[in-house]
């Protein structure tokens, strides 16, 4: 079982299971599955413009992203755009940080923005506002968007999404005025419409021709820089005989149902699965029955305490490595190494290659740091970067595009953008716990439950730093906290049919009514995580989560 992370040697995991052969592995993602798989099916692939081509954007649109909170340099740059002259737009069920910079606010239910994209479209076709040029010459399924998006009016659009009808024709007017950048969140495509939500504000950035322009882009992930490094010499795919899959999102399902053969052992490095997974209280069932499970890892998890053998990792600091991410900026960063590591704490790579040894796969690794370090940059060499540079200069910029699609040239079949939700119904384009696609659920578990990513933490890691000890906060909305007698402060418990959380209510002055949110997170010991309510189901594409559709009720208690 291996989870993803963005630096260079913790991918020596992938060499090891690729050379031991046999092994169940993870597809998908329940981090940002849904909306890299929507992109690459419309775009041919998911690209980012580069952080200074905001400069040039005249309106930036925040759609579901709390930049304040999870993207501290998008945040410099956004300040450094609104001080600048740029119209700042916010999209999102929270007012959140971000928000309060904003020019404009919109609040949304959550699940809705697809269909709150296709309202802005049809607004934008009314007014006349839209590309004719790249409509034509460089769009395939135009026929179906339109044809999708004329089988709903505007009222109805309105009344679901709950966004006023004005709110809406404000929007196609910005859209109307290009260049404007659209910064999509991971948040809201952890739906099981995640899919065409992205599809449908991705169309709606290529409509009104803002891709491929400077200071536009349907930015979400930044896969041009992952894709910048060539790490088959370090992994060395073609020797994974190949194996079973398991999609992240079904893992705990995949455990306890599979048969021939089934799931004796499992190895867990860099994640906690028993506290970021959905539906934990499956998870948890799930990783208890296995006969061995072996967790790699710098601190005792949630997923380390249910675990057989825990070896200790050394932490980023211990280690020299390089780091990088396809989620935003197109930099690679070098870390040195500044301290030893504590008691027995080892490299991964370390134990990756003692491991090899032990089990006859000597010669698969039998580098020296040094040299791991080389193979994962040989491909940088032919762009004048190289390891000794790094190690000087501390970052290097990777030779990525820094206005994606301006060619007009995408990585599709037909080489044009494809709407590819064609022939889909609106009902398609709604989440799965709500009260449009489920009217009974919602009338036993009335209001939605966002788990957001904390302030202080990522996710599940370095509480333990903190004090005071955290313990689980639950915003609700104000009309929430009123329709059930809750004052800031009080005991709440918050429950549907998969679960339960109790903590401490607090109001949430202004957000999207009916609208609930724990922070994820927090583990068992401090009275998390906000998934044992959460559900496991497959976003519409299969490849993401669906993490925020969620239906709870909420009472006081004690
Ligand atoms: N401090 C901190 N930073 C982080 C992380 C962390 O844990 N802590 N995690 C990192 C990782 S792995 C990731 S994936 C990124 C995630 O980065 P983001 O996408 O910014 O963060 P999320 O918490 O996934 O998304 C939450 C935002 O989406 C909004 N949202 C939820 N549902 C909807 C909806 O239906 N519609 C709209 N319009 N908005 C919605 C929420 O109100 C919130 O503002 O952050 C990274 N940065
Ligand atoms: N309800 C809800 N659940 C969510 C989300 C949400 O928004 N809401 N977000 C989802 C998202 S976007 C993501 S990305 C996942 C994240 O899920 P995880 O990646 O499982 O979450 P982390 O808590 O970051 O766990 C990483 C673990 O790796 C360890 N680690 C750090 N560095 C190293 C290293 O160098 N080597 C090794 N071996 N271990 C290391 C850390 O100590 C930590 O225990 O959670 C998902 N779960
Ligand atoms: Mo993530």
């Amino acid at each position: 079982m291996i989870m993803p992370m963005a630096d260079c040697l913790s991918n020596l995991n992938s060499r090891f299971f690729n050379c031991f052969g046999g092994v169940t592995e993870l597809t998908g993602s329940i981090c940002w599955g849904a909306g890299v798989e929507a992109q690459c099916r419309d775009f041919g692939d998911a690209y980012s413009h580069a952080p200074s081509d905001l400069a040039y954007s005249r309106n930036i649109v925040i759609w579901g992203r709390n930049v304040a909170r999870t993207n501290m340099h998008l945040y410099e740059n956004l300040r450094k755009a609104k001080a600048d002259g740029a119209r700042l737009l916010v999209i999102d069920p929270i007012f959140n940080s971000t928000a309060k910079m904003a020019d404009e606010y919109i609040s949304v239910k959550p699940g809705y923005d697809g269909l709150l994209a296709a309202g802005i479209l049809k607004e934008l076709l009314r007014l006349g506002l839209e590309d004719r040029e790249f409509i034509e010459n460089h769009m395939k399924g135009s026929t179906d968007l339109f044809e999708l998006i004329n089988s709903i009016s505007l009222e109805r659009i309105s009344e679901m999404a709950e966004v006023p009808m004005e709110s809406i024709t404000m929007l196609a007017k910005v859209y109307g005025q290009p260049p404007v950048s659209t910064m999509l969140g991971l948040g809201m495509q952890r739906y099981r419409n995640g899919g065409s939500t992205i599809s449908l504000i991705s169309a709606l950035a290529a409509v009104s021709g803002n891709v491929g322009i400077q200071g536009g882009g349907a930015n979400y992930a930044n896969r041009q820089v992952g894709q910048s490094f060539d790490y088959e010499p370090l992994t060395m795919p073609h020797r994974n005989t190949g194996g079973r899959s398991f999609t992240m999102m079904k893992q705990a399902e995949g455990i306890l149902t599979a048969k021939d053969p089934e799931i004796k052992m499992a190895f867990v490095t860099c994640g906690n699965p028993l506290t970021q997974l959905p539906d934990t209280n499956k998870a948890a069932k799930a990783f208890s029955s296995i006969k061995t499970l072996v967790v790699v890892d710098q601190f005792m998890t949630d997923t380390a305490e249910l675990a057989d053998y825990v070896l200790p990792a050394a932490a980023p600091f211990e280690m020299e490595d390089i780091y990088y991410s396809s989620m935003y900026h197109h930099y690679v960063n070098h870390g040195p190494k500044l301290a030893d590591p504590p008691g027995e704490a080892k490299p991964d790579a370390w134990i990756w290659t003692e491991l090899a040894a032990r089990l006859g796969m000597r010669d698969d690794f039998s580098f020296s740091r040094e040299e791991m370090l080389k193979l994962g940059m040989s491909s940088m060499e032919k762009h004048g970067i190289n390891l000794d540079q790094l190690r000087l200069e501390k970052y290097a910029e990777l030779p990525v595009d820094v206005v994606p699609w301006h060619d007009r040239k995408f990585k599709t079949r037909s080489g044009k953008y494809e709407f590819s939700y064609s022939g889909k119904s609106i009902s398609l384009l709604l989440p799965n716990e709500t009260i449009w696609s489920n009217p009974v659920l919602a009338e036993k578990y009335p209001y939605s439950l966002l788990s957001i990513h904390p302030l202080r933490s990522n996710h599940s890691q370095h509480y333990h730093l903190f004090s005071p000890e955290p313990s689980v906060k639950v915003e609700v909305s104000a009309d929430v906290a009123a329709e059930k007698g809750i004052s800031e402060g009080d005991r709440v418990r918050v429950w549907n049919g998969r679960g339960e959380l109790e903590g401490k209510a607090s109001i949430m002055k202004k957000a999207h009514r009916g609208t609930i949110n724990v922070d994820e997170g927090l583990s068992r010991r401090f009275g998390g995580p906000v998934n044992v309510l959460t559900p496991d189901l497959e976003s519409d594409n299969g490849m993401g989560s669906t993490l925020y559709d969620c239906l709870v009720n909420i009472e006081k208690i004690g």
